[in-house]
């Protein structure tokens, strides 16, 4: 485990503040054997908008004298991220009686290894008393009083995601400092996991907001059909050819940009439609065009060798988005039957329904 050179430099403080008293070396305080603390996060609201400020509250309820703490407070990286200013701020006996740090340099050191380090942030707090009159300043409220606050931020991506906020129980990082008499430097002694009952309630709140998403573009007279639970979009004209034809059909929402990326033959069939946020793809649609499974866009005779592969059975279409565009009969698979539909299409008998080709 690496602690920051900052963490050690606090830690030297505390041994330097204490120094001022005459420390016997063999005298130490005697546990009273029900020390425990329960540590509580709340957030100022339940729910937030993307791109928001989060109120992170920590209120403590101690028993016994507590003379310093840290804690790694942990977050689910896919909803929050540190903001460049976390605004960290103590209150009560943690304001008046010590001095409080925060680590936001988010070190995968923070975190437990029963964790994966890539699914959460962290933040580590952490309070030392300070002397004054000589006596050491302690925490010690067995009814809980707010201690400090500090600011995450909702990540513009976290749109219809619940985050917690919470500190891991496992983590090794965990002061355990008491003081029987903070008048008396000698009676300080060690707590540890077996003999402090440490509890930690948690924090949850939801990013609420429009959906990154495609809908319709109704500002067109040609809007298409989003079926979103498959992530497919159809309803397109043959013959599409631009992506800016294809902005006439739908378009993106929740602040996301629509970035399509054809296939090798143009933006038929295969086409993705993705969505990205900062540049980063968040959300992906497949484009279909009945009839089309060469990707060019056009239901003619270049599509004729994919679909007679199919149908003389020497290929499986082991592709979902062929086999959607191909399967003209709407029975789950590409045949003769398909054949049939097809050959009229490519023969100019009939015209493929984009939007309702069954
Ligand atoms: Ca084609
Ligand atoms: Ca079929």
């Amino acid at each position: 485990m690496k602690i920051s050179k900052k963490i050690l430099a606090i830690l030297l403080a505390v041994t330097l503040a204490l120094s001022i008293f005459a420390v016997s070396a063999s005298a130490a305080g005697t546990p009273t054997g029900t020390e425990a603390m329960t540590v509580t996060i709340t957030t100022d609201n339940e729910t937030y908008e993307a791109e928001a400020a989060v109120q992170v509250r920590v209120t403590i309820a101690c028993n016994y004298n507590v003379p310093s703490f840290r804690f790694p407070i942990m977050f689910d990286s896919e909803v929050y991220e540190i903001p460049t200013i976390i605004g960290l701020k103590a209150y009560n006996t943690c304001a008046s009686a010590g001095t409080i740090n925060a680590n936001t340099t988010n070190g995968a050191d923070f975190i437990p290894d029963a964790y994966d380090s890539s699914a959460f942030g962290c933040v580590l707090v952490q309070w030392t008393a300070s002397v004054a009159n000589g006596a050491v300043g302690c925490l010690n409220n067995e009814a809980g009083e707010l201690a400090f606050t500090f600011e995450l931020k909702t990540k513009s991506s976290a749109v219809g995601k619940t985050g917690t906020i919470f500190i891991p129980a496992e983590s090794n990082l965990f002061y355990y400092q008491a003081i029987q008499d903070p008048t008396d430097a000698t009676s300080f002694y060690y707590l540890n996991a077996e003999t402090c009952s440490m509890t930690f309630v948690e924090a949850n709140a939801m990013v609420v907001g429009e959906q990154v998403g495609l809908v319709p573009n109704e500002d067109y007279g040609t809007p298409a059909i989003v079926d979103e639970e498959n992530r497919r979009v159809y309803g397109f004209a043959q013959g599409i050819a631009s992506t800016s034809e294809i902005k006439e059909y739908v378009k993106a929402t929740g602040g996301a940009v629509l970035r399509p990326a054809g296939t090798q033959y143009g933006y038929g069939t295969g086409t993705k439609l993705n969505l990205a946020i900062d540049g980063v793809t968040v959300k992906s649609y497949d484009l279909i065009i009945f009839g089309d499974v060469d990707g060019d866009a056009v239901c003619d005779i270049n599509d004729l060798p994919y679909i007679l592969s199919f149908t003389a059975g020497s290929t499986i279409c082991d592709d979902p988005v062929i086999l959607f565009a191909g399967d003209l009969t709407n029975d789950g698979l590409i045949d003769v039957d398909d054949l049939s539909v097809f050959l009229l299409a490519t023969n100019g008998s009939i015209v493929v329904d984009q939007t309702n080709p069954y």
